[in-house]
């Protein structure tokens, strides 16, 4: 292995001078040069359709993500409207069973967990130093999965068969005699498609944070959010398996006349929430598990110190992994639970509170013995996500409590639990993130006026729209009903509601216009506009097409930091056993593997480029679930044939070889 010693800049390539500072020039070519011919995509629609390139994909992730949001979101304003007033006649009963199930599954499927997939898509490879995500192709399969499944299910709209039995799908509500239309045929089929690609995702993040990490980068050493995006992947591994059964085995019942979940014919409709909830409650912290991996990543840049305690914040994310997958009963205290089970899962709900708060105060510490603290939009959100995320972790800790949860189970109580929890610790981190990566993504800065204005309106919108929440559901106000009557007390706080979405919906369309806006016409962002300790900000803004040409050696967890404060250049990887790493030969993507703990040895890897067959792969898959849906059997041995015949290609092309 040969390693190129720091030396100064040479004055053929000009990277941004604060690239030149810290890295040295191997780090990144010229834009002709051999190696970023090599891995560039071909212009155009071509280019679009065959690409496995992990920025594109992450960056597709997360605008898609992005749109599904403001999806759920209008979904959540006719909800609010209808809401609004008692005895409102915006949604009639069916409409709004309709919109709160799509609200709910958009909100959790569709945007939740695909956004923090697109932030590890685009970031993972670039904080290890490595080139690509492990498996290329598959990566790409992965996110044309989860966009067709997403048209599948809004599919139903065109179909005037929405899914309306609430987006945890209960049986027997959802069976074939209670919901006799294709809507939970859409929710159930959509569901298991996109299992696929959650899956998929997971396991390529977990060979690419364990195999790919440049030289050096032993796990004591790696960034917190790549700890969290492994983290993720692990749990995804062993969740997502229970959503899919379920959704499988509700097939089964609805479309093959089976009877798993009917007790008249010996099955059991509690089987389904059990599965459904052994995902679901993991789910939650699938989302919050990454979501902390931003904070801890901006926190410190904008504190301008290391973050306090790292290796109890890393515990703590591992540690609230495991223990996420012994509370899931907790959404079952009012199904007949035994007392003593019931208790069980009471204390290990309120155990995960621990990890938890051990990340919270790691956080304030940072914070506090900061010199200075420059509050950036990114810092804002990243600090209004503590103060939501932490009302609504208190009163996680209430309904982990069993007769107070007998108490206020399916009431608005619950709602405003989940939201607080969902739109504070998910939502306002991926919002961080945005405006964090934003300037690495596009190359361009976002205006930091709209950002801090954008802010304030989410901040005091979703505190307005959800609070109230608490209240109506200790006044006893039910989820799930369209309409209430007049004179119970209601009428104010779900009015102060509405308007509190109003304004949160203001801010999410503030941002939506300062991000449209600065990609065309932001001004142009260096390598590194806040000082950041990771690797994504020691190459240029947007990074080449290969990310690194020269791999970097690192002896710190805070590499950028350290170059910065040692004033000298990093050294880089650019040849193995004799194979010069920044001039290729050969067709084949090379990127460097290492050992998983320290990353001491090291090797090549090629990986194979862009390719048709994952979208292929996926458009088969898509018939296969629209046959289903409309029993058809021409339509599925069509889709049988593209999956099958995708399948064998993708096999003789060599799919994923990694030496
Ligand atoms: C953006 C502001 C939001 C507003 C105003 C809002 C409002 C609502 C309302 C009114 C309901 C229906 C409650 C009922 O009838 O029982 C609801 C349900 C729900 N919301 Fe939201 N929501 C928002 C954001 C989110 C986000 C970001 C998530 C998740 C990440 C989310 C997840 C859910 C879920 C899972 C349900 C339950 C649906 C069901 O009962 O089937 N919401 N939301
Ligand atoms: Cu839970």
């Amino acid at each position: 292995m040969t390693i190129a010693e720091p030396r100064p800049p040479s004055p053929t390539s000009t990277p941004a001078p604060e690239a030149a500072a810290v890295v040295p020039p191997e780090l990144t070519v010229a834009g002709d040069a051999p190696l970023a011919r090599q891995w560039e995509d071909r212009p155009g629609l071509p280019g679009f359709l065959t690409t496995v390139d992990h920025k594109r994909i992450g960056v597709r992730y997360i605008v898609t993500a992005f749109i599904f949001l403001l999806v759920g979101g209008v979904e959540a304003l006719f909800m609010r409207a209808q809401l609004a007033r008692p005895g409102g006649s915006v949604l009639g009963p069916d409409t709004y069973n309709q919109l709160m199930t799509m609200h709910g599954t958009t909100m959790v499927f569709l945007f939740n967990t695909p956004v923090f997939a697109g932030f590890g898509n685009y970031l993972v490879p670039l904080q290890i130093g490595a080139r690509d995500m492990a498996f290329p192709r598959l990566n790409a399969l992965s996110y044309w999965i989860y966009v067709l499944s997403g048209v599948f299910l809004y599919g139903s709209l065109a179909m005037r068969q929405v899914p309306d039995g609430g987006w945890f799908a209960y049986t027997p509500l959802t069976s074939s005699a209670y919901s006799p239309g294709k809507g939970m045929d859409f929710w159930a089929i959509g569901v298991t498609f996109l299992g696929i690609s959650t899956t998929v995702g997971a396991i390529n993040f977990i060979v690419t944070i364990m195999r790919m990490r440049a030289p050096g980068m032993s796990l004591n050493r790696m960034p917190i959010f790549c700890w969290g995006v492994l983290s993720m992947a692990g749990m995804i591994v062993f969740a997502v398996p229970s959503i899919t059964l379920a959704g499988l085995l509700l097939e089964s019942d609805r479309a093959f006349g089976m009877h798993l979940f009917d007790p008249a014919r010996g099955g059991n409709p509690v089987l389904y929430q059990h599965l459904f909830w052994f995902w679901g409650h993991p789910e939650v912290y699938i989302l919050f598990i990454p979501a902390t991996g931003i904070v801890s990543t901006v926190i410190p840049t904008f504190a301008g110190r290391r973050i306090a305690a790292y290796p109890l914040v890393v515990a703590a994310l591992v540690a609230t992994a495991f223990i996420s997958f012994g509370l899931w009963v907790h959404h079952m205290f009012a199904t007949g639970t035994p007392l003593l089970v019931a208790s069980f899962f009471s204390a290990a709900s309120m155990i995960v509170a621990i990890p938890s708060g051990v990340q919270i105060f790691a956080w304030i510490t940072t914070v506090w013995l900061a010199k200075r603290v420059r509050y950036e939009p990114p810092m804002l959100f990243a600090l209004g996500f503590i103060v939501i995320f932490v009302i609504g972790g208190m009163t996680g800790v209430m309904v982990a409590v069993v007769p107070f949860d007998q108490q206020v189970t399916d009431t608005y109580f619950v709602v405003a639990h989940f939201h607080y929890v969902l739109i504070g610790g998910t939502v306002f981190p991926a919002f961080a993130g945005f405006h964090f990566w934003f300037p690495k993504i596009t190359g361009r800065m976002l205006n930091p006026r709209l950002g801090r204005l954008s802010f304030w309106l989410m901040f005091v919108g979703t505190n307005l729209t959800i609070f109230p929440m608490h209240i109506l559901g200790l006044e006893g106000m039910p989820r799930r009903v369209y309409t209430y009557q007049d004179g119970l007390g209601w009428n104010v706080w779900n009015m102060l509601s509405s308007i509190g979405a109003l304004i949160l919906a203001a801010g999410v369309v503030v941002a939506g216009f300062d991000f449209w806006w600065a990609w065309r016409r932001g001004r142009p962002a260096p390598a590194d506009p806040w000082g950041g300790d990771s690797l994504e900000w020691g190459v240029p803004s947007p990074p080449p097409a290969y990310n690194v040409a020269a791999f970097p050696v690192v002896s710190d967890l805070h590499p950028m930091w350290q170059a910065r404060d040692e004033g000298r250049l990093m050294p880089a990887v650019v040849s193995v056993a004799g194979e010069d790493l920044v001039e290729p030969h050969g067709e084949h993507h090379r990127t460097l593997t290492t050992s998983a703990i320290d990353a001491s040895s090291v090797d090549v890897s090629s990986m194979p480029g862009p390719s048709h067959l994952p979208l292929v792969l996926a458009v088969g898959v898509l018939v296969l679930c629209v046959a289903l849906i409309s029993r058809n059997a021409m339509v599925g041995i069509a889709g049988g044939v593209l999956t099958a015949v995708s399948l064998i290609r993708w096999h003789d092309e060599g799919g994923e070889p990694v030496e």
